[in-house]
């Protein structure tokens, strides 16, 4: 009854963009082409299974609720379970520090592709390619500055650190015949007032220069920047100008992590201008309150704005849609379906916006036509089309998920 309901509605939805010039069966073949790259870390507040040291490194988690994932096997299963509930099929993200050490303590200068060969394992009995991120963070060696350390023994660890997992990414990227994307953020930073800083960009980039020289076919680097940290707020090493320039200079993935950015500067509009400098874009996409608080993604219109950026600039295939945010206080099986619904929704209203009609009413100069496209667009019937799309990838439509998630949560999260 529901699915005949649901086709019924899109049904209508089809004819009504059909008249706009879109077709939603093309749309759907696109959405379905359209992967996102879970990151692990929301399955246990970003504490990995290294050591039961703090989270450091300028980023928190706040929140306590129960039922977070202990270790590598109940973490899999959540990321499952939540993968039931999302239409499509989607990568996974890992840091270095959720590698399947054996109990054994693998400090990060050791690790090696054999600590992550049961992931590669996992990737492929549950089609889930890998994409991964060196871990700077949660370390007695982290302190303030890590690749950027004047103190040669630390910089070099972490150089250490970050060349071993580009080969552990290439092993990845191998293993599932497509590149695993491998991520460099590092917190590195100051909390008060400093006059060094020349020197320690100076320092970054030569790590850099170093970890990168070694190619890596089956792996492609991006390098992520951000505004500031908890505890290190006076300065950042690796700002935004900074990793900009990098990737332009040598051709890496730029991150664009939604929450790094002053809070309003709008990240959607780096998309065009980034793009004509670098070759691709990675994406983490998050939701910051007020900072980079790492809330669960919605369907909010900093997200919308930045899909649509995506689509417009004709770019979808230079894109890596990463998700990142943590957060501790909500049921973190919910929390990966409804951000990532939510990223997909985003993505679906990007596809059937009528963008070349639009862009025809730019160029004639034809504002008011622009105008009421766009603002008609935000109410065409898009959430019939995604109800579609669930239904056709056999997972709950609308807010059918949430008994699975209950059902889980009593039978599976409740109990750890
Ligand atoms: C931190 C960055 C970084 C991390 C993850 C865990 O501000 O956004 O991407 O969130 O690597
Ligand atoms: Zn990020």
């Amino acid at each position: 009854m529901k699915e005949q309901l649901i086709n019924q509605a899109y049904d209508i939805a089809r004819e009504r963009y059909a008249e706009l010039g879109i077709d939603t069966e093309k749309v759907l073949t696109q959405l379905q082409d359209f992967h996102l790259s879970m990151h692990c870390w929301q399955a246990d507040d970003v504490a990995g299974f290294e050591s039961a040291g703090d989270l450091t490194g300028g980023i928190q988690t706040t929140g306590n609720y129960p039922g977070k994932a202990r270790n590598i096997d109940e973490l899999r299963a959540d990321i499952l379970k939540a993968k039931s509930l999302i239409p499509g099929t989607h990568r996974l993200n890992l840091h270095e520090i959720y590698g399947d050490f054996g109990g054994k303590y693998v400090d990060r200068d050791q690790c090696e592709p054999a600590h992550f060969r049961s992931w590669m394992d996992w990737g492929k009995a549950t089609d889930t390619k890998l994409d991964f991120n060196s871990t700077s963070f949660s370390h007695p060696k982290s302190g303030n500055l890590s690749l950027a350390n004047p103190d040669k023994s630390i910089r070099n660890f972490w150089i250490e650190h970050t060349k071993r997992c580009r080969e552990i990414a290439n092993a990845m990227g191998e293993a599932q015949g497509d590149p695993c994307i491998m991520n460099v953020w590092v917190h590195d930073g100051c909390k008060d007032q400093s006059v060094n800083h020349y020197m320690y960009r100076e320092l970054l980039r030569d790590s850099l220069d170093q970890i990168f020289a070694k190619p890596q076919p089956m792996m492609k680097d991006c390098i992520e920047g951000k505004v500031f940290g908890i505890g290190l707020e006076s300065f950042t090493v690796g700002s935004h100008d900074f990793y900009t320039a990098y990737a332009a200079k040598h051709g890496k993935i730029l991150t664009i992590d939604t929450g790094h950015y002053h809070p309003t500067e709008s990240p959607a509009d780096k998309v065009s201008a980034v793009l004509q400098f670098v070759p691709e874009l990675m994406l983490h996409v998050s939701r910051p309150v007020r900072w980079d608080s790492d809330h669960v993604t919605l369907m909010d219109d900093p997200t919308l704005e930045l899909f649509a950026e995506i689509v417009r600039a004709g770019a979808l295939d230079r894109v890596h849609y990463g998700l990142d945010y943590f957060d501790g206080a909500i049921n973190r099986i919910g929390a990966y379906v409804i951000g990532s619904r939510a990223a997909q929704k985003c993505m679906l209203r990007a596809l059937l916006e009528p963008t070349s009609l639009i862009s025809r009413y730019e160029l004639e100069g034809k504002t008011c036509q622009v105008l009421t496209l766009l603002e008609e667009s935000k109410t065409m019937p898009w959430g019939a089309v995604y109800d579609e799309f669930c239904l056709r990838n056999n997972v709950p439509t609308g807010c059918d998920y949430i008994p699975e998630i209950e059902k889980y949560e009593k039978e599976v999260t409740s109990k750890r």
